[in-house]
């Protein structure tokens, strides 16, 4: 298929999508937004795909949102806009597609990555990987999920601190508070997500799809709801001072002074 910004490849009716931007850590542009949306779109129409890997080429997983090419489209972007556009259907597509998606955590998910990292049903992780929410880095809100998956997975208090500490957690660390199942060595990861997708893709795929359905419906607030919040929390996050002052920190490489306004 011609994405540039993906890699996608079908075998044994697992079908991998590999993020590739390795050069930003696999961050988002609109381009690897909608491309990513065709490919799921595809994936999920696709009676020979029954099983999903989502990696990232290079040292990455996914950084979320490119910064740069944030910045180079200047203030008038509406945050609730970008996010309906770009992330919130990547994330309510995985959560809706009935068949099992693994994420093969190669290395760091961050913001809307981390996002699209806890939206898999499975997460494998390469040891060493960094699981960041950053958003606050940049004095954001959490979007992409964030706000209804991670407490679910490792609590409201762990899941705040992550927020607003925005202190990395290495994948041994969150294998053991169970937002990720398991932990290899760099090396052994890949073939250990294979040898997984390719049993599930030939397991009894229609009832994992219903188990996903049911498990889906006893979110309190639905995906739906939760991504909506978090895109009109986003637009007044993106309209502060400290938003502007925490990318430009970002991207000169130096550190935030944030305001609170
Ligand atoms: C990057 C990025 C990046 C560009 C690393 N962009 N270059 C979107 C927009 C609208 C509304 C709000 O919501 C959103 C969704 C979001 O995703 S907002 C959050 C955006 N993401 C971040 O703020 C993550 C920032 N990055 C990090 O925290 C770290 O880089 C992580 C934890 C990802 C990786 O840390 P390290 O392994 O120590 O790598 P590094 O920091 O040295 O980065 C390597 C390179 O990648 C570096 O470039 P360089 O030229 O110096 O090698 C970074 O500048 C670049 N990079 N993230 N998001």
């Amino acid at each position: 298929m011609p994405y540039e910004t993906l890699l996608t490849d079908i075998a044994d009716d697992v079908f991998t999508l590999t993020f590739n931007r390795p050069e930003v850590l696999n961050a988002f542009n609109d381009q690897m937004a909608e491309e990513v949306q065709d490919a799921l779109k595809k994936a999920e129409r696709d009676e020979g795909v029954r099983c999903l890997v989502l990696t990232g080429a290079g040292q990455g997983f996914c950084a979320g949102q490119d910064l740069g090419a944030l910045q180079g489209r200047g203030a008038s972007v509406s945050f609730r806009e970008h996010l309906q556009r770009t992330y919130n259907p990547v994330i309510s597509k995985l959560r809706s597609i009935e068949k099992p998606v693994i994420g093969q955590i190669n290395g760091a998910a961050a913001g809307a990555g981390l996002g699209i990292a806890l939206a898999c049903d499975l997460r494998y992780a390469a040891a060493g990987a960094k699981f960041r929410m950053a958003f606050s880095g940049i004095g954001l809100a959490p979007d992409s999920g964030t706000s209804l998956f991670l407490p679910h997975l490792i609590g409201y208090a762990r899941a705040y601190e992550m927020a607003i500490t925005n202190e990395p957690l290495l994948a041994e660390e969150a294998a053991r508070m169970g937002l990720v199942n398991k932990v290899f060595p760099a090396d052994q990861l890949a073939a250990a997500v294979r040898a997984l997708a390719t049993k599930l893709a030939q397991a009894p795929t229609k009832a994992f799809g219903l188990t996903k359905r049911a498990m889906n419906k006893a979110f309190a607030v639905s995906i739906d709801q939760a991504l909506d919040y978090e895109a009109h929390l986003q637009e007044i996050a993106g309209k502060t001072a400290d938003y502007r002052e925490g990318v430009a920190a970002f991207l000169e490489k130096r550190a935030p002074r944030f305001k609170g306004k």
